[in-house]
């Protein structure tokens, strides 16, 4: 029975699901002969991993690249989180969001930090840098904001924030390779940032990560940090932990870097189908637009359905795609103020994060990717507005 409605819509639509699944992102691979020459340079240099070559020039290429003064590899996003904290010996409570990836107030737990929940701004979905002020209390040390998506905090903002109170900045810039405020990258802003370099990032070195920081001596202590707290063979001067990015990694990130101009311009051009597309359709909201003195990366496109107009559910519209081998995700639903681990904290009541509660129920994070052709998007479209009743 549900086969034959499912076979009815499909023939009112007159639209037969993709032969092979559509995903929210497929990661960027790089020719294999290039790696392969690279990793005949790795041979040759009989060096796997440890501060090796590979890694240095990625260190400086990506300094470059990122328009940052000092960065450090890491060996995914999370730990590099961990270490920042450790890094600005963050203590008591730190102001985050709700709306992210369960890496960011886990690095915080993990550190043995308290996170207090602040609600985000319904446009950008990133923390509300009017609300963080109201949230301090004597135990507050920090705040962790996340550019959610790839669109910039307001940096300005909370740095006034963070300056009126003697509160460290950090960014989880997880989402914003590439991304920068007048011309200045992302990763100068705040005390510390942090990229993921994970798979399906819009750059990627399989897993990995960076911090990206100001200081000197700050550098100094975070490659401490990141391996074992050493110094040389004689002292061990912290308590570090394992956060190295190896020679592999590291060459696949140098071959990498050549790939980003062409994916970025390629994602700008399925958002604009998307923008077209889905733009007029009652109940829906488009990824949120920026100023011109924002460059984006254009990693992610996520809408908002609000189901009273447009008459179905993002939840709805989420089952549904999969009939046609579509297969969104629900970034960042729940939130993580919802999780066990965290939902007794005061901070996480849903009365006191009403837009993120709100967001949460609406967001779906569209498939997009180099990947995906412009045909294949329009027609996603067109099958996401069929759903409307
Ligand atoms: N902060 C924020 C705000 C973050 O978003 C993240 C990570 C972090 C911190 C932590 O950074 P890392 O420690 O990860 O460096 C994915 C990623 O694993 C995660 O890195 C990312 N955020 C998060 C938003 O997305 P999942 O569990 O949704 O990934 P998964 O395996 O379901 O993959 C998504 C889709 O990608 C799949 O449906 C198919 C496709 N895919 C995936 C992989 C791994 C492929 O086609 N091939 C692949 O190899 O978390």
């Amino acid at each position: 029975m549900i086969d034959t409605v499912k076979q009815c819509v499909r023939i009112k639509q007159n639209v037969e699901p993709f032969p092979a699944p559509i995903y929210v992102t497929r990661p960027v691979f790089p020719k294999i002969e290039e790696v392969t020459a690279k990793l005949e340079d790795i041979w040759r240099a009989q060096w796997l991993t440890n501060n090796g070559p590979q890694h240095h020039k990625l260190e400086e290429e990506l300094t470059e690249y990122l328009k940052v003064p000092y960065l450090s590899l890491f060996n995914n996003g999370t730990i590099a989180l961990m270490v920042a904290c450790q890094s600005l010996r963050l203590t008591g409570d730190v102001i985050t969001t709700p709306f992210t990836f369960a890496a960011t107030p886990h690095v915080l737990s993990w550190n043995n930090i308290r996170p207090i929940f602040c609600d985000i701004d319904p446009v950008t979905m990133n923390i509300n840098a009017d609300q963080i002020e109201f949230m301090i209390t004597p135990q507050t040390t920090a705040i962790l904001a996340v550019h959610v998506f790839g669109t910039p905090c307001d940096v300005e903002k909370i740095q006034a924030v963070a300056d009126k109170y003697g509160l460290r900045v950090v960014y989880d810039a997880a989402h914003a390779f590439g991304v920068e405020v007048d011309g200045k990258g992302i990763g100068t802003f705040g005390d510390i940032s942090m990229m993921s370099f994970h798979a399906t990032k819009l750059y990627h070195t399989v897993e990995g990560g960076a911090l990206m920081h100001k200081d000197k001596h700050l550098k100094e202590r975070i490659d401490l940090l990141k391996n074992f707290g050493i110094k040389n063979e004689e002292e061990v001067v912290m308590p570090g932990i394992n956060g190295k990015l190896n020679e592999v990694q590291a060459a696949i990130g140098r071959i990498m870097l050549g790939y980003m101009a062409e994916e970025r311009e390629k994602r700008i051009a399925l958002g604009k189908i998307y923008d077209e597309e889905l733009g007029d359709v009652p109940g829906i909201t488009l990824m949120p637009k920026v100023e011109d003195n924002i460059r984006l990366n254009h990693q992610y496109y996520v809408i908002r359905i609000d189901e009273t107009k447009f008459g179905r559910s993002r939840d709805y519209v989420y089952d549904h795609f999969k009939e046609y081998n579509v297969f969104t995700r629900k970034y960042f639903h729940p939130l993580c103020s919802e999780f066990t681990c965290y939902r007794q904290l005061s901070s996480a009541a849903p009365e006191k994060l009403p837009v993120a509660v709100k967001v949460g129920r609406e967001v779906l994070s569209m498939p997009m990717y180099g990947g995906l052709t412009e045909d294949d998007a329009r027609k996603i479209c067109g099958i996401l507005k069929s759903f409307r009743n």
